[in-house]
């Protein structure tokens, strides 16, 4: 919102009426003077752009109100800055939240539209890639709904995450293109505009008797324009501002060269800058090396900061009380430069002296660190970062010395020691280490689960600990319950209100009062009765997109997240295979009817992920079609995972997969969607499945596997695959039936370079903890036989999850780390 205010007293608009009467007209209204159309000849899509105008007007007297209340209280601002945004659709969380719903609905009915339908035409943002995007979407919601004072900056990418295509059972990617029709949320800021430079060179003023002055002289520049949407939170107390910055060129024509007769030349500024904010980057978890990338980190950083600080002079005198006014929170080192920016602003630009600068500067930054994987820590080679950010790469070898000497005075470092802690990487080609600046330049550090926290501190950082010991804590993830209970599940919603009351709808952790209706008869069959209409309602979907017919009554055991081999799709695949294996081995054994489900995105240029893929559908295709099976076991890999179809998904799942090698999942989100909405969880001692298990009780999850510490010593001591697949029939004829070709008859080799890296080193223990996954596949096969076991264990898992609201989270960031 935009937030100088006028000094005289202007008159408000009065707020807008929910009368359902009133909603129809208004709607009619939009349809006629803002879309041109008819109603007669209305397609679907334009009766949703005119839904959403009209409840868009319902937010912006909320939005404005926001923003007043913030400027006169002088409350202090959170900021978070995040490369990612993966929020799906808007219009169904918007209505429940503002407590329109019923009103829309019958005000769409009395014109003959129906809501659901017109809801399921919004196209999905998918601005982000999987869970830390997603996380950004959830913390944007639960900041307006625990009242804090907010802004998301990011990247409005033309071209979200692809789209995912099967062509033979291979990933095929497609571009996304969610602005296809317009998008009627966002309010474009032409007046909020920045420049952005890039290269060029630094010059030094003065420096003989006094401090030398620095200015860079950027070679290129791009404007950032800024679009606006409102986050409402739930029951619309505060409205917060998603800010996503847009490149524009500086000249969108080059005359000189138009007028020379080289029209397409004259564009080629226009192309470049536009082509900064084109297209999200579709490496989760491993980063993207390219320039391109870095330029996008810079471009946003620098757009969000000089928006901060202006935004801050309109109401203070200077920078003092920056840190006492201002929070900025970086969603892992992608805008990790920000920390170089601010240096480079308060000095250059606004002139202040390097260490209040910095004193500033660490007041104000905060850091979370989502992954510990060492390939996914990002790092920029010198001299590409020197190129682009000649003045930042100065900067950065300023704070380097600064530290670098405080490490060696007060805790006498030794060499090892400062190699390790320096914004250097001196190991090879000399790189720039982003997790060391963003470190070094915040306050705070948290890691984003109790095991990821922990592990933070002796291995990737552990030297920075040391210098550092009070800066590491832990935030253990959240999920907003508005989207993956009340909004996706409404029929569990209803159950639960029926039973309890409504308290848990502003208090997700009232759903403690469930516990008691676990074992209770009716209660159970009503909770069954739901999760079978979920389940009809995901083989609909399925039916219709893939022509695969599900059978409702089977347990349906999901694994949806992006691909990776840590999460390890693989071992469930080769479970699959090894049952299959025992099916047509024992028909004469009473086996559980189950349906496996994946769902997910491999980045393109991750090879095995997409192998991965493959084999699920190769796999899937044999399984599905052999009549020995008696349709007892079926494999389905759905296309095109998004957030969409996650809240499909997550509502009828009987058995969560959550299978990551010990050590290596920083905490996991979908783990709580799935527990929350009353599913029974699998999974590894990883990432936030402890705390799950603390929350829920041991009896009531499956726990399988190596322990992190385990991992780690296995590891160290030299981990022998070969030796425990010979110890495993049931595993080496799983995995000889791949690698031999049973699956893919039509190239019998296509799995055996993928099953030669287990046979070899097995990085990720599939080998190691398959026998116990297998047991524990069992063991859940055992308790769905038992249908009041079943239900007693599914209906505690949502009685007591509610801790991991994203609420909690947001409210534990702003006392302990915002102080907001
Ligand atoms: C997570 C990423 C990530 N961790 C690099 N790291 C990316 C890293 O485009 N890139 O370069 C994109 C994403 N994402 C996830 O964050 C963790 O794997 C999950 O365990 C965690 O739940 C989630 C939210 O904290």
């Amino acid at each position: 919102m935009n937030d100088s205010l006028p000094a005289v007293e202007i008159p408000q608009p009065s707020p807008r009426s929910t009368r359902p009467e009133i909603l129809a007209s208004e709607i009619i209204e939009r349809l006629t003077y803002r879309i041109g159309k008819d109603a007669k000849v209305a397609k679907p899509h334009d009766w949703l752009t005119a839904a959403i105008l009209v409840v868009r007007d319902r937010i912006i007297d909320r939005w404005m109100d926001s923003t007043r209340r913030v400027y006169e209280k002088g409350d202090k601002r959170v900021y978070y800055l995040s490369l990612e945004f993966l929020i799906g659709r808007l219009m169904r969380d918007a209505v429940s939240n503002l407590g329109l719903m019923n009103e829309l609905r019958d005000a769409l009915a009395s014109l003959g539209v129906d809501f659901d339908v017109i809801a399921g035409l919004e196209p999905d943002a998918a601005l982000g890639n999987g869970g830390l995007g997603r996380l950004a979407a959830c913390f944007m919601e639960s900041m307006a709904t625990v009242d804090i004072p907010a802004y998301g900056y990011g990247i409005r990418y033309v071209h979200g995450l692809f789209r995912q295509q099967m062509a033979d059972g291979w990933q095929v990617e497609l571009p996304e293109t969610w602005l296809a029709h317009g998008n009627p949320w966002e309010f474009e800021r032409r007046e909020s505009s920045y420049e952005i430079g890039f290269g060029g060179s630094v010059e030094t003023i003065g420096g003989y008797d006094e401090p030398p002055r620095y200015v860079w002289k950027p070679a290129e520049r791009v404007i950032a324009t800024a679009y606006d949407t409102p986050v409402v939170g739930w029951r619309a107390q505060r409205v917060n501002t998603l800010r996503l910055w847009s490149a524009q060129p500086i000249d969108p024509i080059l005359l000189d060269a138009f007028n020379a007769g080289d029209h397409i030349g004259a564009l080629r500024e226009s192309n470049k800058a536009e082509a900064l904010t084109r297209v999200l980057y579709p490496a989760d978890a491993n980063p993207a090396g390219q320039e391109l990338r870095l330029r996008q980190e810079y471009f946003f950083s620098s757009a969000s900061l000089q928006d901060i600080l202006r935004r801050h002079l309109q109401q203070y005198p200077d920078f003092s009380n920056l840190p006492d006014k201002v929070a900025i929170q970086l969603n892992d080192t992608h805008p990790a430069v920000s920390i170089g920016e601010m240096m480079r602003l308060l000095t250059d630009v606004h002139g202040l002296e390097f260490d209040e600068a910095w004193e500033i500067t660490r007041g104000t930054f905060s850091y979370t660190n989502h992954t510990l994987l060492p390939e996914a820590l990002e790092s920029w080679p010198v001299p590409l970062f020197e190129r682009l950010l000649p003045r930042h790469m100065q900067i950065v070898y300023a704070i380097n010395a600064k530290i670098l000497v405080e490490a060696r005075k007060a805790k006498n470092f030794s060499d090892q020691q400062i190699r390790a802690i320096s914004l250097i990487d001196e190991n090879g080609d000399r790189r720039v280490r982003m997790g060391n600046l963003a470190f070094i330049g915040s306050h705070s550090i948290n890691g984003v689960s109790a095991l990821h926290t922990d592990l933070m501190k002796v291995t990737v950082f552990s030297d920075l600990h040391t210098l550092y010991p009070d800066r590491i804590n832990n935030k253990t993830n959240g999920i907003t319950p508005r989207r993956w209970l009340m909004q996706c599940n409404p029929a569990l919603t209803s159950l639960i209100r029926e039973a309890i009351g409504d308290k848990f709808l502003d208090d997700t952790e009232a759903l403690h009062a469930l516990d008691t209706f676990a074992d209770d008869a009716a209660f159970q069959e009503k909770f069954a009765a739901v999760k079978r209409e979920n389940k009809v309602q995901l083989a609909h979907l399925v039916g219709s997109r893939m022509g695969v017919r599900l059978d409702p009554s089977a347990m349906f055991d999901i694994q949806i997240k992006r691909i990776h081999e840590y999460k390890r799709q693989l071992l469930n695949i080769v479970e699959a295979v090894a049952l299959y294996d025992q099916i047509r081995s024992h028909p004469e054994l009473d086996w559980v009817p189950r349906v496996k489900l994946f769902a997910g995105k491999a980045a393109p240029s991750y090879h095995n992920a997409k192998l991965i893929i493959k084999l699920a559908n190769d796999v899937a295709r044999v399984i599905n079609n052999d009549p020995a099976v008696r349709g007892l076991l079926k494999v389905v890999f759905v296309p095109n995972y998004n957030v969409s179809l996650a809240e499909v998904m997550v509502p009828a799942a009987d058995l969560s997969e959550q299978i990551s090698t010990a050590g290596m999942e920083a905490s996991g989100t979908g783990n709580m969607k799935f527990a929350l909405n009353g599913a029974l969880t699998i999974g590894t001692l990883d990432g936030a499945n402890v705390e799950m298990r603390d929350h829920v009780g041991a009896d009531n999850i499956v726990i399988f596997g190596l322990t992190a510490e385990e991992v780690a010593q296995a590891r160290a001591d030299g981990h022998e695959p070969r030796a425990i697949i010979e110890k495993s029939k049931e595993l080496s004829q799983a995995l000889d039936a791949i690698a031999s070709g049973v699956f893919s008859p039509d190239d019998r080799s296509r799995f055996t370079g993928l099953i030669d890296g287990i046979y070899n080193h097995d990085w990720f223990m599939l080998t190691a903890d398959f026998d116990a996954y297998a047991a524990a596949q069992r063991t859940v096969d055992q308790i769905w036989t038992d249908p009041k076991s079943w239900y007693s264990k599914t209906i505690r898992n949502t009685a007591r999850m509610g801790w991991f609201s994203s609420d909690r989270t947001i409210r534990q960031y702003a006392s302990e780390i915002w102080r907001a």
